[in-house]
C-alpha cells in the first residue's frame, strides 16, 4: 500500500464509526502495530537520505491527518451521548426527588436536655467505658462478692472480671481517680446492660449519672438538685416523691419516683397500679467508697443519682411501651 491509497481510504473507514468501539477498531486498523502505514515508516530506513526525508515527511502528515480524524470524531460520539443522555432523563414532569430529614432519637433529646440542665448547675460531662472491669462496676462501689446484682442473671458476663457496665456509677470512679482532688462536679451519659425486659425496662437501656463531691454536702444539696432537675424537666405539675431506698455505695439512700402522667395517679399497667413512675436512684457518697480511693471522707462528702433517661423520655412524649425506642420504626422515630 502506497501513502496515497492510505489517504483515500481512511476518512472512508472513520466517517463509518457509530460506536467508541467501532472508533477504537478503526485507530488500531490505521495506525497500530499490523497498519499499511506503520509498515511504511519500517520501509524508510531502506531508502536514500533524500526519499528518507520525503517519505517521512509525507507519512508524518498523513499521520497526524488520522489522528487528528480519529480525535474529532471522538468527540463527536461524546457530545451525542451526551446529548442523547439528557434528553432521556430529563423530564420535567417528574417529581423532584424528596431528601428525607433525620431528627434525634427521643432518647437522645432528653438526655442532652438533662446535660444541659446539669451545665447550667456546672456538672461536666464526662464518659466511661460499656465493658467495664467488675472493680468499677461492683467492687469499688462497695457492692459485696455475694450481692445479687453480681449474678449472671442480672449482668451479661464478658469474662469472669469483665461486664457489660449495668450501671453508669463506676465512672464516678473513674473520674474521681482521674480529677485526683475535690471537688467533683460531673455527668455522665451513656449506655447500660442488664437481663431485664418488659414494657419499662429493656436490656440496654440510658443512665445519666451525677456526682458532686465538696466540702459541706449535704442531704438538701441531692434534693434540691433532684427537684430542680424534675421541674425543669416536667414543670412544676409533675410531683415528686423520694423514698428511703438502700444503694451500697450510698448512705441514705433514695428512690425518686414521679407521678403517673398516663394515668393521673388512678392506677395503670404502665406505674404498676401505683400512681408512680420510678425514675431514678439516688444518695450520699458512701466513706467506705471515698476512703476507698484516698479521699477523707472527714472533710469531704457527696451526693450521686442515676437517672433513667428511658423513664423520663416515656413520661416526657406520653410513650406507653420502653420497646418502642430500640425498635427502629420509622413511623414511631420521624413524630420526634
Ligand atoms: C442504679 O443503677 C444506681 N446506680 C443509681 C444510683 C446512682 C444510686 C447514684 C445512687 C447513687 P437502679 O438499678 O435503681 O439504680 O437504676 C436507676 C434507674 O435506671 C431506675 O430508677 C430506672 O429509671 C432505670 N432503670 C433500671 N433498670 C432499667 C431497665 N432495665 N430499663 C430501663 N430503665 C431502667
Ligand atoms: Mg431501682
Amino acid at each position: 500500500m502506497q501513502p496515497d491509497d492510505i489517504r483515500s481510504e481512511f476518512k472512508n473507514i472513520i466517517s463509518q464509526c457509530k460506536t467508541f468501539d467501532d472508533l477504537e477498531g478503526a485507530r488500531v486498523h490505521l495506525l497500530g502495530k499490523k497498519s499499511a502505514l506503520l509498515n511504511l515508516f519500517r520501509s524508510i530506513q531502506w531508502l536514500q537520505i533524500d526519499e528518507k526525508k520525503k517519505l517521512g515527511r509525507e507519512l508524518n502528515l498523513l499521520k497526524n491527518e488520522i489522528e487528528f480524524l480519529l480525535e474529532s470524531t471522538r468527540s463527536k460520539l461524546d457530545s451525542e451521548a451526551r446529548d442523547k443522555a439528557l434528553s432521556e432523563k430529563i423530564d420535567v414532569s417528574l417529581p423532584g426527588v424528596k431528601y428525607e430529614l433525620g431528627s434525634i432519637h427521643p432518647i437522645s433529646q432528653t438526655a442532652f436536655e438533662i446535660l444541659d440542665i446539669l451545665d447550667t448547675l456546672g456538672f461536666e460531662s464526662v464518659h466511661g467505658p460499656e465493658i467495664e472491669h467488675d472493680f468499677y462496676n461492683f467492687e469499688s462501689l462497695n457492692i459485696s462478692q455475694n450481692h445479687p446484682a453480681r449474678e449472671m442473671q442480672d449482668t451479661f458476663y464478658i469474662a469472669p472480671n469483665i461486664v457489660l457496665r449495668t450501671q453508669t456509677s463506676p465512672v464516678q470512679i473513674r473520674a474521681m481517680l482521674a480529677l485526683k482532688n475535690p471537688p467533683f462536679r460531673i455527668a455522665c451519659f451513656g449506655k447500660v446492660y442488664r437481663r431485664d425486659q418488659d414494657i419499662t425496662h429493656s436490656p440496654m437501656f440510658h443512665q445519666i449519672e451525677v456526682l458532686h463531691v465538696n466540702k459541706n454536702i449535704s442531704f438538701s444539696d441531692l434534693k434540691g438538685t433532684v427537684t430542680l432537675i424534675m421541674k425543669r424537666l416536667f414543670s412544676n405539675k409533675v410531683q415528686i416523691r423520694l423514698r428511703s431506698s438502700f444503694f451500697p455505695f450510698t448512705e441514705p439512700s433514695a428512690e425518686v419516683d414521679i407521678s403517673c402522667i398516663f394515668c393521673n395517679q388512678s392506677g395503670c399497667r404502665l406505674c404498676g397500679e401505683t400512681g408512680w413512675i420510678e425514675i431514678l436512684g439516688c444518695g450520699l457518697v458512701h466513706p467506705k467508697v471515698l476512703k476507698r480511693i484516698n479521699i477523707n471522707p472527714e472533710t469531704y462528702t457527696g451526693f450521686a443519682i442515676g437517672i433513667g433517661v428511658e423513664r423520663i423520655a416515656m413520661l416526657r412524649f406520653q410513650i406507653p411501651d420502653i420497646r418502642l425506642f430500640f425498635e427502629n420504626d420509622l413511623r414511631f422515630l420521624s413524630q420526634f
